[in-house]
């Protein structure tokens, strides 16, 4: 290469040994830059005389390409060297335990839904859901409250808005719609809860126009006030964890049961403390009762042949009865203090672990 100056063997080894994505740079500019030796190089080839420069021209473009390559091999060498220190220092262990979290607790409502559905679960009742907007069939003609009765007082509805044919939605004023709406749909015999929201527009220290409530309802051939008794006195021992909880049904009145009863379980008052259990007074938890064979009727469900029971309660009422909760208004307030104190941490489900039906 004595023809135009130019070695290529020395710059070939700086290419192959540069440490750096910098130095690389360095030497790309110091051969291949404006004023590298190679371009230099080329631009000498002009001035040698012409029976050596088609042979210098000739070596030089052979030596650009092996430096062309040169440079390629070692950028490529550096990003892969450079892309193997970072995963050495960026090393993550997948098999280490995740950190607990610390934040975050289930409420009580949830738990206490959640305990519910654990132990009817167990006696083989399904869960349904259902929309909080219904019309007023489901809500009201359906269970046996017809336009003109004096029940539809009591319930406080909240209405929507009327719709062109003057009819107008509702918010549900308790879950027992979607017990209709399962009948409708369903060929007995049935066997289900019904837990979620209901709305009333009442609103004091013990009312709120959002609470929650469970209902269950059972379809069958030959159901009997028997049965029901023993389903709910065996809930309200499994709920409350005691075995021997007096249980007590009182003659009551629903339009959609017949016979009604209202369920008290014992309790005792000592000092302003209450405390479920024996102690010879009542605490009224549950209303219930044997479905009205017009409810059955309206759902083309033979009253001579199917006969069902029903029940109903308030969460929060029972929620605050169970774990001492004072106010029934902190549960909507979304206090993260309250939470910490009064909320559940997941997998704490106590009718799971025990109880009288464990
Ligand atoms: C159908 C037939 C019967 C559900 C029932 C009650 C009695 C009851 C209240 C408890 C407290 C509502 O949350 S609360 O205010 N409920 O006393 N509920 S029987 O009876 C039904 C439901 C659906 C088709």
């Amino acid at each position: 290469m004595a023809e135009s100056g130019f070695e290529s063997a020395e710059i070939l080894g700086a290419i192959r040994e540069a440490s750096s994505a910098e130095a690389l740079e360095e030497l790309r500019i110091k051969v291949l830059g404006r004023r590298g030796s190679l371009t230099l190089a080329m631009k000498g080839l002009g001035a040698l005389p012409p029976e050596t420069r088609k042979s210098a021209g000739a070596a030089l473009n052979t030596a650009r390409e092996e430096i062309a390559t040169a440079f390629a091999e070692a950028a490529s060498r550096l990003s892969r060297a450079a892309l193997e220190q970072r995963l050495l220092a960026e090393k993550r262990d997948p098999s280490l335990p995740v950190a607990f979290a610390e934040e975050g607790r289930i409420h009580p409502i949830t738990e206490t839904i959640d305990e519910m559905i654990a132990i009817f679960g167990e006696m083989g009742f399904a869960v349904v859901e259902g929309p909080h907007i219904e019309e007023d069939f489901y809500n009201f003609t359906a269970l046996n409250i017809p336009p003109e009765h004096p029940a539809r007082q009591e319930h406080d509805t909240f209405y929507l808005p009327p719709r062109g044919d003057g009819t107008r939605l509702l918010l549900r004023t308790h879950t027992s719609p979607m017990q209709i709406r399962t009948m409708l749909k369903e060929k007995p015999p049935l066997r289900i809860i019904v837990p979620g929201r209901a709305f009333r527009c009442d609103h004091d220290a013990t009312h709120s126009p959002m609470f929650h409530q469970i209902e269950g309802l059972v379809i069958d051939r030959q159901t009997h006030m028997g049965q029901l008794k023993g389903c709910l006195v065996e809930f309200c021992r499994a709920f409350f964890g005691l075995d021997d909880l007096p249980v007590r049904f009182r003659p009551s009145y629903f339009p959609f049961t017949e016979p009604s009863a209202e369920v008290d379980i014992g309790c005792s008052r000592q000092g302003g403390e209450l405390k479920i259990g024996k102690g010879g007074e009542w605490l009224e938890i549950l209303g219930s009762g044997m479905v009205h064979p017009r409810v059955l009727q309206n759902c083309g469900i033979d009253p001579a042949l199917y006969q069902g029971f029903a029940f109903g309660m308030g969460v929060e009422r029972v929620a605050m009865l169970k774990y001492g909760i004072p106010d029934l208004r902190a549960f909507y307030e979304c206090d993260w203090r309250w939470l910490k104190h009064y909320g559940f941490l997941p997998l704490d489900i106590p009718s799971l672990v025990r109880g009288p039906l464990s």
